[in-house]
């Protein structure tokens, strides 16, 4: 057998982390070929409920499982990973500012990275779903000077995969219909799902829907998803997450024409550089690059203007407290 691939998982204990370690371990993420071995992070009163996940998972008998290792040392987990998920994060809680809410991440995010820095195979990929993700990834990436910037990213798949399928749902067409569908921006309610690059049947998707509808329903139900699942579900989105991150690492992995992710910006479209936000990009070679040469009107700069003004105003309040 290959040598397994070490996918590495923070918050594994958490309603996330057990809706996707089933996938990883099953091969979903990496292929049907590729063996794994799980890392499971958590913090140590988590500790326990994680090894009762783990042994559902010996309960699987997967064929491609070749080991579980459990632990709440980010030295101990991320040593030798080859993928990192990072999920766990410290949620918002009632009263709490963005100052505090920024540093409480700071504290999680910032030695991550430096572990990751020290321990991580050379290969290192790394997913960050915790929110707010693109500023975590961010605090992560300053924290590991050593890999390279490229390999941090953060997850707007699941909005990417909102997108889609709303507008399949409109138009009354598959999923599979609809092609270069684009996320721009912060993984927030500033987020802009973007229909006048995507396409449905070979035509401009904005061209087959009325106006009103893109701006009133289409960008704020995508944009308010998450909102609207915990409203309904009594708790926040977790199996479409799990799912949207297996589609991010499987296609960084193994190669996709478009798709949305928050990746390191060069000033592409206006973007500054260093911010990690969300663009269209193409994986080619296990690498994800932002797709060029898109014309931006005026309605679209408009949106990514604003959403990007969150994310500098994000990474300006880390630097403030320090954290990068
Ligand atoms: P849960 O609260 O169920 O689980 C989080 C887990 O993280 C807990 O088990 C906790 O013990 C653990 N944890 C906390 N600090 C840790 C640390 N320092 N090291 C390791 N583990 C740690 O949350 P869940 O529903 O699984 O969501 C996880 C994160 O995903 C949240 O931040 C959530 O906001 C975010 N989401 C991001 C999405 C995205 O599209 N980017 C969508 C879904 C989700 O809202």
């Amino acid at each position: 057998m290959a040598t397994p691939v070490k996918v590495t998982v923070t918050g594994a204990a958490g309603q996330i982390g057990y809706a996707l370690l089933f996938r990883i371990a099953s091969g979903q993420l990496l292929g049907a070929d590729v063996p794994v071995k799980l890392s499971l992070l958590e913090i140590p009163q988590a500790v326990k409920a994680a090894e009762g996940t783990a042994m559902e998972l010996d309960d699987c008998a997967f064929p491609l499982l070749s080991g579980i290792e459990i632990t709440d040392d980010a030295n101990v987990a991320f040593s030798g990973a080859n993928v990192a998920l990072l999920v766990g994060a410290m949620p918002r809680k009632a009263g709490m500012e963005r100052g505090d809410l920024l540093g409480a991440n700071g504290g999680i995010f910032g030695p991550q990275g430096k572990a990751i820095n020290e321990h991580a195979a050379d290969d290192i990929r790394v997913l960050v779903v915790g929110n707010p993700a693109n500023t975590n990834a961010l605090i992560a990436q300053q924290n590991a000077p050593d890999v390279p910037a490229e390999r941090f990213t953060a997850m707007t798949r699941l909005d990417h995969n909102r997108a889609l399928s709303q507008l399949a749902a409109k138009l009354q067409v598959p999923v599979t219909e609809i092609k270069k569908m684009t996320i721009w921006g912060n993984h927030s309610a500033t987020q802009y799902p973007d229909l006048f690059h995507a396409e449905v049947g070979g035509k401009v998707a904005a061209d087959q829907v009325d106006g009103e509808w893109l701006r009133e329903t289409f960008i704020p139900t995508v944009a308010k998803r998450g909102a609207a699942i915990i409203e309904a579900r009594g708790a926040s989105s977790a199996a479409s997450a799990a799912n949207a991150a297996i589609d991010h690492v499987h296609d960084w992995v193994n190669g996709t024409d478009w798709t949305s992710a928050a990746v390191v910006s060069d000033g592409s479209y206006g973007v500054p550089e260093g911010l990690i936000s969300s663009f269209p990009v193409r994986s080619v070679d296990g690498r994800y690059e932002i797709i060029q040469g898109l014309e931006i009107d005026a309605f679209s700069r408009e949106r990514i203007d604003a959403s990007v003004g969150e994310l500098a105003e994000e990474r300006d309040a880390v630097r403030e407290l320090g954290l990068i």
